[in-house]
Formats: C-alpha cells, sequence, structure tokens
C-alpha cells in the first residue's frame, strides 16, 4: 500500500490572516469534514488523502501512477510532463443509458432522462460503496468551478478512489486549497462519491440528486462519467440549480473575435458531443483575416454558465480551467491550437503510443508509426487493420496552455455575449448558416436540434438525433421545463438577449463531399455575425430566418466554387417540409409540459415555408 506523500489535517493551515480563518471557521467547511468522515466509513479506506492543489503534490500523485503501471510517461523532449493513459477498452466514452436523474419525483426528470427511484438508489448504491476502497486511498478533492471570486462559481468536493481521476482534475479544474478558500461565501456545495470498482459496464452507475446536490458514480474511470465536476455538477445539476435561480447553464464553447478596429464581439456555441465546440472556440482565422488585423480567443471550449448582468445582458464564465477535447482527427491543419496546446502537462487517453514513447492517432499525420501499442494495448501496425486511437481518444489539458486563451477567460464578471450559435451535422437541409428572428425563435431554433452522429465506423453518417441546445444528456430536469426557462429568461425585465445563431459546416452534395472547407474558413461565418450584431450587415429574409447575402460573406479571396456557395446558402422547400413534421413528432414527445410558444413557432415555420412554395410558383410562372 502506497500513499502519494502527506496526508493533509481536513482543515488547511492559514496562509493568510482573514481567508484561512474563514476555512477555519466555515459551516461548509465543518460540514464537510464530517461528509467526507462518513463516506470514510462507508467505503473504508486506509487513507484519506485531501488535495490540496500544489505541484508537489501532483508530481507525488504522478510517480505514484508510473510506480503501478497505470499510466506511462512521453518522451520528456517531445511531451514534457505528459503521460499516457488506457482505460479498460469497456469505458472508453460517456455512457448515456447508465446515467440516471434521481429526482424525487419521476416528472421532474421528464422524458429525456432515465429516472429511478432516490431512495432504491441510494439503497443500491450505498451496497456498491460498502467497503470498496479497503486498502486503498481515498482522495478527498475540493474544487471550484468558476472563476476565484466570481459571484457566478460554485464549489463542490469529489472523493475517488482513483489517481488517474485526480491527475485529470488538477488539468481541469481549480482544486485544493482555492476551492476551500471559497466553501465560507457559499450556501451549499455539490458532493460526489466515485469509485472505480470493478468496471463491469452492467453494474455502472452515475446518478443524480438533485434535491441533495449529491452524485454518486461507480464502475468507470472514464471522462465525465468519472471526473464528476464537468457533466455532472456543472451541466445536469448546475441546471437544476440555475433553473431554480435565473441563470443558464449549459454545453457552450465561449469565444472572443476582436475586429481589426479593436472591438470584441464574445459568442457562445452548443453543439452537440464531437461536432466542433472545441475546434470552433480554438479557431485560427485565415491568414488574410490574422494580416488584417482580426483574432479569435478562447475562454471555455465545453460548459458555459450564464448570468445576467446590471445592463440585462448575459455574462458567461467557463466553470472548468482546462480542456478535454478530442484527440482523433486533431492534426496542425484541422486545430493548430489545439496542437501547441497539448505539447505539454498533458494527459494522453486512448491514442496509440509509440516505440519512441510519442503519441499517434488517426488524422494527426502522415507519419504513420510502424509499431505501435494501440488503445488496447496491442501490438499495432498500419496493416493489422484496427485503428491505433480510439475515434473517442482525448487529451486532458490546462487551459493556461492555450496560446490564444484570452486574458478575459477568468474575469470573475464573465464576458457578455452576443451571439449564441447552435450547429449540428447535417448533410443536408440546414444551410451553412441563418440567423433566428428574436429570442423566442431562438429558442426554438435550439429545442430542435440534431445531428447526424458519426458512428464507430469511419465514412458513415448515423441516424439523426435531436439533442435540444446540445443538452439531451445533460439536463438534469424536464426538458419542456428547461425550454419554459429559456422562454422565461428572455421575457425578464430588462432583459437584452444575444442574438441567437444556427450554422451547419457539414452539408454535403451528391457525391457525398463536404461542400464547405470548413475549419478555419469557419471564420467566414463568424465575421458576419459579429457585422450582424454591430448592425453592419443585411441578410436576407427567408422561411427559415436571416441569411447572408453572398456577398456579405467576405469570399472574394476564397476558391471555393459560386455553386458550392449557392448550395450552401440554400432553403430547400421539400427538405424544411420534412423538417417540420419530424420537429412537430419530437416536440410533441413532451406535451403535458410543452410550451405552446414552441408549438407556434413550429406553425409559423410551416406557413412561412408554404408562402415561400406559392411565391416561387408564381415567380416560375
Ligand atoms: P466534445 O468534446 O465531445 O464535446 O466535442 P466538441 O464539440 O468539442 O468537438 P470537436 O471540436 O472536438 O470536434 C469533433 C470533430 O469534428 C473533430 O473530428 C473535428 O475535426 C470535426 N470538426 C470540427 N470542426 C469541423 C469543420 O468545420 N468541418 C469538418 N468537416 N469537421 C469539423
Ligand atoms: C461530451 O461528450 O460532450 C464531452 C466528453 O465533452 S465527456 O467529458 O465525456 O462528456
Ligand atoms: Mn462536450
Amino acid at each position: 500500500m502506497e500513499s502519494p506523500g502527506v496526508i493533509l489535517p481536513p482543515t488547511p493551515e492559514p496562509t493568510s490572516g482573514v481567508q484561512a480563518g474563514a476555512v477555519q471557521q466555515s459551516p461548509m467547511n465543518r460540514e464537510l469534514v464530517t461528509w467526507v468522515e462518513t463516506v470514510a466509513r462507508l467505503t473504508q479506506p486506509q487513507i484519506v488523502h485531501w488535495c490540496t492543489g500544489t505541484d508537489d503534490e501532483g508530481q507525488r500523485i504522478f510517480e505514484l501512477m508510473l510506480r503501478d503501471g497505470s499510466v506511462q510517461k512521453l518522451d520528456t523532449l517531445r511531451h514534457p510532463n505528459s503521460c499516457y493513459f488506457r482505460s479498460d477498452p469497456g469505458d472508453v466514452a460517456r455512457s448515456a443509458d447508465r446515467t440516471f436523474i434521481c429526482s424525487l419525483s419521476e416528472d421532474d426528470a421528464g422524458p429525456s432522462n432515465n429516472w429511478i427511484d432516490p431512495v432504491y438508489m441510494r439503497d443500491l448504491m450505498a451496497r456498491q460503496f460498502n467497503g470498496c476502497m479497503q486498502g486503498r486511498v481515498m482522495y478527498v478533492v475540493p474544487y471550484l468551478l468558476g472563476p476565484p471570486g466570481s459571484p457566478a462559481a460554485r464549489v463542490g468536493v469529489q472523493v475517488t478512489d482513483s489517481p488517474y481521476v485526480v491527475a485529470n482534475l488538477r488539468l481541469m479544474n481549480r482544486i485544493g486549497r482555492v476551492a476551500l478558500e471559497h466553501f465560507a461565501d457559499q450556501t451549499g456545495f455539490v458532493k460526489g462519491i466515485h469509485s472505480v470498482g470493478t468496471l463491469d459496464p452492467e453494474q455502472r452507475y452515475i446518478c443524480h440528486f438533485p434535491e441533495e446536490n449529491l452524485i454518486l458514480s461507480v464502475n468507470t474511470n472514464y471522462g465525465s462519467d468519472a471526473m464528476l465536476p464537468k457533466k455532472c455538477h456543472a451541466l445536469r445539476l448546475a441546471s437544476v440549480q440555475a433553473r431554480r435561480e435565473g441563470w443558464l447553464a449549459e454545453h457552450m464553447m465561449i469565444l472572443c473575435v476582436t475586429s481589426p478596429d479593436g472591438v470584441r464581439t464574445f459568442m457562445a456555441g452548443a453543439f452537440p458531443s464531437s461536432c466542433g465546440k472545441t475546434s470552433l472556440a480554438m479557431l485560427l482565422p485565415p491568414d488574410a483575416d490574422l494580416a488584417a488585423g482580426w483574432k479569435v480567443e478562447v475562454i471555455g471550449d465545453d460548459i458555459a454558465w450564464m448570468h445576467f448582468g446590471d445592463d440585462g445582458r448575459l455574462y458567461a464564465v467557463n466553470p472548468e480551467a482546462g480542456f478535454f477535447g478530442v484527440a482523433t482527427g486533431t492534426n496542425g491543419e484541422t486545430n493548430p491550437n489545439a496542437m501547441e496546446t497539448l505539447r505539454s502537462n498533458t494527459i494522453f487517453t486512448n491514442v496509440a503510443m509509440t516505440e519512441e514513447r510519442g503519441v499517434w492517432w488517426e488524422g494527426l499525420d502522415d507519419d504513420v508509426p510502424e509499431f505501435s501499442t494501440d488503445w488496447t494495448g496491442q501490438r499495432w501496425t498500419p496493416e493489422c487493420g484496427r485503428p491505433a486511437a480510439h475515434p473517442n481518444s482525448r487529451f486532458t489539458v490546462p487551459a493556461t496552455n492555450c496560446p490564444t486563451l484570452s486574458e478575459e477567460w477568468d474575469n470573475p464578471q464573465g464576458v457578455p455575449i452576443s451571439a449564441i450559435i447552435f450547429g449540428g451535422r447535417r448533410t443536408t437541409t440546414m444551410p451553412l448558416v441563418y440567423e433566428a428572428f428574436n429570442w423566442q425563435h431562438g429558442t426554438y431554433v435550439g429545442a430542435t436540434l440534431t445531428s447526424e452522429q458519426p458512428t464507430a465506423v469511419a465514412g458513415t453518417v448515423g441516424p439523426l438525433r435531436f439533442d435540444p441546445m446540445a443538452m439531451q444528456p445533460f439536463c438534469g430536469y424536464h426538458m419542456a421545463d428547461y425550454w419554459q426557462h429559456w422562454l422565461n429568461m428572455g421575457r425578464r425585465d430588462g432583459a437584452d438577449m444575444p442574438k441567437v445563431y444556427h450554422v451547419n459546416w457539414f452539408r454535403k452534395d451528391w457525391g457525398d463531399r463536404y461542400l464547405w472547407p470548413g475549419f478555419r474558413n469557419n471564420m467566414r461565418v463568424l465575421k458576419w455575425i459579429v457585422d450582424r450584431v454591430r448592425g453592419r450587415s443585411d441578410a436576407s429574409e427567408t422561411a427559415i430566418g436571416m441569411i447572408p447575402k453572398p456577398q456579405s460573406l467576405e469570399l472574394s479571396d476564397f476558391s471555393w466554387t459560386q455553386e458550392f456557395i449557392h448550395e450552401l446558402l440554400a432553403v430547400k422547400i421539400d427538405d424544411w417540409y420534412k423538417e417540420v413534421d419530424r420537429r412537430e413528432e419530437f416536440l410533441s414527445r413532451f406535451s403535458s409540459k410543452l410550451p405552446q410558444e414552441l408549438l407556434d413557432e413550429n406553425d409559423a415555420l410551416r406557413k412561412r415555408i408554404q408562402h415561400a412554395q406559392l411565391r416561387s410558383r408564381y415567380a416560375n410562372q
């Protein structure tokens, strides 16, 4: 039995007068200590380790994992301070069907969540956790979500028996002392218990108890099913809290576009998992735009918490402090800023490791290693017929690694959001970009967001799935109540809501080729949005919303053919009839609680399409 080192007393040593005093005297802090003692009695670890978040502690946990073989050190020249981890082959992505919302009433969870009775589930989880940490270290990780000193920030504590999870939390979150210092100011904290357990997928449970601010997770060691501050706290529980308190907890990246005149425009964007949030947040503008003085900077790549400011605008903070990004497909062309970001202090999960202790994944480069160890731990050669990296392989890095991190990223007040962008993977129907008419229409656009998720087989397209606001897997309560909350936000006295957009980088032609080159070129769409929110660009009104006039997309330096542009911006009546029918069927699943406004929007859209059809018929006569 090895311990990572010093076992700290539950209350940290005072560092400076007032703050440290507050830590020790806070009733929250006492509640925390009592709760941790209760958890330890249940799980029976040999050692309880309170994480301080210091570099020294991180180093010792890293060395411990190296010694027990759970991670491998990468080449120190090419990947300073970085390591390689493989998870169990049955534990490589979020387990949506093992994720439960255990609200007191089933109706509060709604039709889009798995609900289980909280009393039953607590009992089941108590049996899972009983003695599960015997002979091992129980880490206690206090964490702060949001910038230090921010009125939007919230605290929580995750107890875990996984050093790998602690290592990830260190990179992804503000943990340890800085978090404890914020406990005094808070009226409550989220409690999370996690155990790696047996990793048996049949016995895996990721459970949320919104009334108790409690998360229980067992038999997983992967991603946000095990790193509880991310999706479990910052989205599922926070969404419930946000509704109660009048703010929004969203699955959105946050970025800042600076125009050549120095004006900054902040945008938030919701795209379903693996549909382009990190890529857009880290976007590198085309050379001509860089030369003209345009700049794009990242504030967050996955989650946004948005509160009203005194001026009635929505201000966003990123509750996290690091990125857990998709590795597969990331390269110097698709995301050069991500490649810079992961040069050091990175945990690579489920990629391939080369014989020189480097990393490789499909889509990284053409320098395919002759031999490597694949994500399952087997010897891999280019001829072996298996992928070297798992399609959902990931990198974990601190945000401060990113060369384009905005200086506003930890502004306690957040950044004022001028535009909210929704987007999914759609091979047909959805134009490159359109603007919603107003907040209610924008809420409808978000509520009916769909994507064709790629399947595990490369090159194929999955079925069309609704993923409202990209929150289908992450909304901790009834989806229809959530839509009502969005509508209510826009009706608040003095509210000055962002404009809402829908984008699609994935439209294809008959030959199954993307019509849009994407990536850096998405800047052309961001610039149009900047112009729109600054009132400097016109648009054509169509049945579905406002669409750029081709000349306003600034495509002059662009070799893309005019036909493609025309096709990209086309609103095809037949496709939209099908779309409206699909949406009506989807919305009707929420019948009892569905806000009437969303049905009204769907009907209004259908009428506008009918008008457009008539108009084009007469025009052709
Ligand atoms: P999560 O971390 O799962 O929430 O994913 P994400 O939304 O951050 O997606 P990410 O940016 O990691 O992109 C996922 C995949 O989409 C990657 O394979 C990207 O290469 C691809 N992608 C992103 N932007 C574009 C684009 O403009 N065009 C095309 N064709 N692919 C893109
Ligand atoms: C997502 O699926 O949206 C992710 C990956 O960001 S995970 O952290 O596993 O949720
Ligand atoms: Mn995500």
